[in-house]
Order: C-alpha cells, then structure tokens, then sequence
C-alpha cells in the first residue's frame, strides 16, 4: 500500500457531466491505499480460505426484483460484448447480457474462466463481495472522495490523473477503447479488455490504474446532486462520507429497490466517442448487487 497523504483539493469539475459539478473544495484527512486493484489471484486466495461465495453466485429473491422476467433471476452477472456494427449507444442492453453463471470464476459464463489472467482486476464484484474481501483483509473501501484525492496524485483540478492531455507523447496513459464505441476497438493502448494491474505508469502517489481498466467501488451512496462550492478554505467540506442511501434510487426505474453507490475511474469500455470517464471527476451510480465485466475494487487503510 502506499501512503496518500490527504489535504484540501477540489473534487468534482464544471466542464464536464453534470453529476461532477460543482467543483468544490473538499479536506481528506491521509491514509493508506493499495497500489493497485485486486487482482483474480488475490480474490482468489480470499475464496479458498474462507469459502465466500459472490453475489454473481448466488440464487436471486423474487421480492427485490418486482416485475422481473423470473427466467432471469438466476445467479449471473451482467457480461459486455462487442456490437457487429454500429448500435443505438443510448441502450446499454445492445452490448450488456445477463448471462447465467458468468461470475468472477467464469467472467464471460460457463465454460470461462481467468487462465492466464490471475494478475488482472477480479471483475464481476458486487459492493458487498469488495467490502467482504476488505474486511477479511483488515481494511476498508475509500470514500468517493478520499478515492478521488488519490486519484489525482497531487494534481489539483487537472483533467486526467496524469495532467491534462489524454495522451503523453502519442502514449496511452490508461486502459480505455479506442474506436468508435461499442462495435471496433482499434486497441492502440494495447488491451481490448483488462489489462494486468500497473501495465500503465502510476500516478504522482504511486497508484496504478486510477484511470480506466476496471470501475472501483466506494462506499458513498450516489446522488447527482453535489454539496455547493464553499469556496472559503476554511469552510471546506470535511471528509465527506456521501447522500443517505435514499437519495441513490434510481429516479428513471421507480420499481427498483436496489440502491446505488458510486464508482470511479473509468474502464476499459470508456471511450471518447460513447463515455469520456477515465478521468478522476467521473462518476457513476451503480447498483448495489449488480456485478459486471468492468468493475472491480481496490482498499484502504485509515489511520
Ligand atoms: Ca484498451
């Protein structure tokens, strides 16, 4: 793990989607943080000694899921495919499937598995199968901002967790897609799906992939709505911990009972043409139980 050293920063930027903004100045207090997400292998050594079983695993109670095809509740989790061609990118069912028994043992469904992948992201993750790994190892999720201040490795308000430009001399600086979203990948940062955990160049912290590769769990509930600017220093928000569990309902599935927490860094299915998330201002609100091809953890420790 490597040592974050906290301060005030402005978390959160005006130029981009709405639910980044406002930007606003935001204290953390310091903390350990791994260098790097949790891989297949180390999720894997968790399994074998302590018989935990997903929630990609698991039966499904009808009760949660009101108005669901029943043939779909079956334990599964939600696996990417590429498009033939170009699709109607405002709907996510033209590349995301249910696919019964995909987990983060069968990523892509029965038959897969992570031969040859031990030191990629564990993919498929709910939020209580991260914080059941955290707390087998002694430590915890960030917050939505203590992951944010990390993230940015000192450089406050720029674009990217590396400065300002996507690219640093013609290199990728992160595992996202490049190509028109969801049907070509022209993968010129070298990965069309995971890449291994510290493939690209760490931030000014030290931590690895803090941009794309895999969505990271954080314990803050989502709200689109963020705190106002207390543009005063002194009057900074402290160690922010996030909306109660209520405001993350997702406002467009009213039937949904299931609350959603925030994710960030962007993955390796960002794109600039379709999802400009690899940067550390992104966010997005994901289902509590809902594991997928492209999110992932990583812990912290608080002092
Ligand atoms: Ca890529």
């Amino acid at each position: 793990m490597v040592w974050i050293p906290g301060g005030l920063f402005r978390m959160g930027s005006d130029r981009h989607y709405r639910e980044e903004a406002p930007s606003r100045l935001v204290q953390v207090d310091g903390f350990w943080m791994s260098a790097h997400t949790v891989t297949n292998a180390q999720y894997e050594a968790f399994v074998s000694a302590t018989g935990y079983v997903t929630v990609a695993e698991r039966p499904l109670n009808p009760a949660d899921y009101p108005g669901a095809d029943r043939k779909l509740l079956v334990p599964g989790a939600l696996v990417f495919h590429m498009t033939d061609g170009p699709v109607d990118t405002t709907n996510i069912a033209n590349w995301w499937s249910y696919v019964p028994g995909a987990s983060w043992r069968s990523p892509k469904g029965p038959g897969s598995d992570f031969a040859g992948r031990d030191d990629h992201p564990v993919v498929h993750i709910a939020f209580e199968d991260a914080v059941a790994y955290a707390t087998w190892k002694g430590l915890t999720l960030p917050t939505e901002a203590e992951w944010e201040f990390a993230a940015r490795g000192g450089l406050d308000s720029a674009e990217y967790v590396w400065g300002d430009s996507l690219l640093i001399e013609g290199k990728h600086m992160a595992n996202t897609w490049q190509g028109p979203f969801p049907w070509r990948n022209f993968e010129a940062d070298g990965y069309a799906g995971t890449s291994p955990v510290g493939a690209f160049p760490a931030n000014g912290y030290g931590l690895f992939d803090m941009a794309g590769n895999v969505w990271e769990w954080t314990t803050d509930w989502f709200s689109a709505v963020n705190p106002p600017d207390p543009e005063r220093p002194c009057c900074a928000l402290d160690n922010p911990r996030g909306p109660p569990l209520e405001a993350s309902f997702d406002t467009l599935q009213p039937r949904s009972r299931i609350p959603r927490k925030v994710v960030k860094g962007g993955s390796f299915l960002c794109a600039p043409s379709y999802c400009r998330r690899y940067r550390p201002a992104a966010r997005h609100a994901q289902m509590v139980d809902t594991g997928m091809s492209h999110i992932g953890f990583r812990c912290i420790k608080r002092v």
